[in-house]
């Protein structure tokens, strides 16, 4: 039985790898952090009770700050694979975080690659790094490629450079099996929900049930390549089961504006929206409504506003990928479109949207603003 050792399994792909893995016979271990709430809503319907015997899905309490936390667990674990996608991930938060995140992003990478070496397990350990398109940053070349050149433009993305040489570095230096997945922007109802896709289809999803008032939001013009995390997360898992290491770009081929996103989002609930006004002046305001999931609005209703605060210190304004080597090395094409992910997203956000309107109508507080 295969083992594979996955940080940052609570969250969005770590959740969806797993049960992949699982899927495929792995035996699976996942890095979790110490949270004073529990944090693995993700992956509870996966847990495994550690009391019965042949369990095959086992947490460990770990940080990618912490360097004897990790060789421990590696060394305890001996997986076949390992799959690094535990980070600071927000790209906003990383301005305001800059230094934590690149102790997390970038140093973590490397003190997962140096614990492998450490415990002499480079030649037998294959290594998977979350790369990721917002290194393109300032984008030199459309669309992007593996050969495209670098200029990131927040701290995350600078910590993420860092993090994809010191991978390439370990693959040249000391034979290993490592891989960067250059993933672009991927997407589904377990998103983080300060992510622009999941901020629009839960706050949509909310002002349709009458349990906010509007969204606010950053920069609507930026243009990104979005695809579905079940989709990606089956091509990191194919990048470890090649001949030779390598790295690649994942993602649709296709851009969308956040506009566009909104739009779509929108017409799910039944809601049609018309954008009027430009810069921090635009908004979007109800126009028709079908269907009965938005007894809160009425046409007239402006639910989309303009808060320059999501606005970036250094923006990355498009992101459109080229997957042709992963299609042509690894057959790999993505199954999934942006606008049958969106329709997946806000179907989930409006169930918990309506639950959570039931309940507050019956006098209990429900979670529902966002900032991000
Ligand atoms: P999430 O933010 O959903 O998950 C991040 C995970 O990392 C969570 O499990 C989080 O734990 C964990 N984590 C955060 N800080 C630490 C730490 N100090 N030590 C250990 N674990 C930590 O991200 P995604 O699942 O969306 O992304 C996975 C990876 O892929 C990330 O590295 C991200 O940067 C990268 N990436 C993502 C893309 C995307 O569009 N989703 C695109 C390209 C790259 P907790 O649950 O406790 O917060
Ligand atoms: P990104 O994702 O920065 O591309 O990083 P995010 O969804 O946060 O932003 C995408 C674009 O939308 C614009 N935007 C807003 N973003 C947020 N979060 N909130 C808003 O209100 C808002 N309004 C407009 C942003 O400015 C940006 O242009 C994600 C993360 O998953 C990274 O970890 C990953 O590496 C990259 O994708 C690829």
């Amino acid at each position: 039985m295969k083992k594979a050792l996955i940080t940052g399994v609570t969250g969005q792909d770590g959740s969806y790898l797993a049960e992949l893995l699982l899927q495929k016979g792995y035996e699976v271990h996942g890095i979790k952090r110490r949270a004073s709430l529990f944090n693995t809503q993700r992956v509870d319907h996966i847990y495994q009770d550690p009391h019965v015997n042949n369990a095959h899905f086992k947490l460990h309490y770990g940080d990618l700050t912490d360097t004897s936390n990790l060789t421990r667990i590696l060394q305890e674990v001996q997986p076949d694979e390992v799959y690094n996608l535990g980070a600071q991930s927000h790209v906003a938060v990383s301005f305001e975080a800059p230094e934590y995140t690149a102790d997390v992003d970038a140093t973590g990478a490397l003190r997962l690659l140096e614990a492998i070496r450490f415990l002499g397990m480079e030649k037998t350990t294959r290594f998977y790094q979350a790369s990721t398109s917002e290194l393109y940053g300032l984008v030199q070349e459309i669309p992007q490629t593996e050969t495209t050149p670098f200029h990131p433009r927040s701290p995350y993305a600078v910590a993420k450079m860092y993090a994809y040489w010191i991978t390439v570095n370990y693959r040249e230096a000391y034979g290993m099996y490592a891989c960067n997945g250059i993933l672009f922007n991927h997407e589904s109802p377990r998103r983080g929900e300060t992510f622009v896709t999941r901020k629009i289809t839960r706050g949509l999803a909310n002002i349709a049930q009458g349990l906010e008032q509007c969204l606010y939001m950053g920069n609507i013009d930026s243009l990104r390549d979005w695809g579905h995390a079940k989709d990606y997360v089956r091509m990191q898992w194919m990048m470890l089961q090649q001949d030779e290491p390598d790295d690649f770009v994942i993602a649709t081929g296709v851009q969308y504006t956040v506009r566009e996103f909104i739009t779509w989002s929108a017409a799910e609930i039944g809601v049609t929206l018309e954008f009027t006004g430009t810069g921090v002046d635009e908004i979007a305001t109800v126009t028709a409504i079908e269907g009965d999931n938005a007894p809160a609005l009425k046409v007239g209703d402006v639910v989309m506003r303009i808060d320059p605060r999501y606005f970036r210190p250094a923006e990355v304004e498009t992101l459109l990928g080229d997957p042709a080597k992963a299609k042509k090395k690894l057959g790999w094409v993505p199954e999934i479109t942006a606008q049958e992910m969106c329709a997946e997203m806000v179907a989930e956000d409006l169930k918990v949207a309506k639950r959570h309107a039931f309940l507050k109508e019956h006098g209990h507080d429900v979670p529902v603003s966002v900032e991000g």
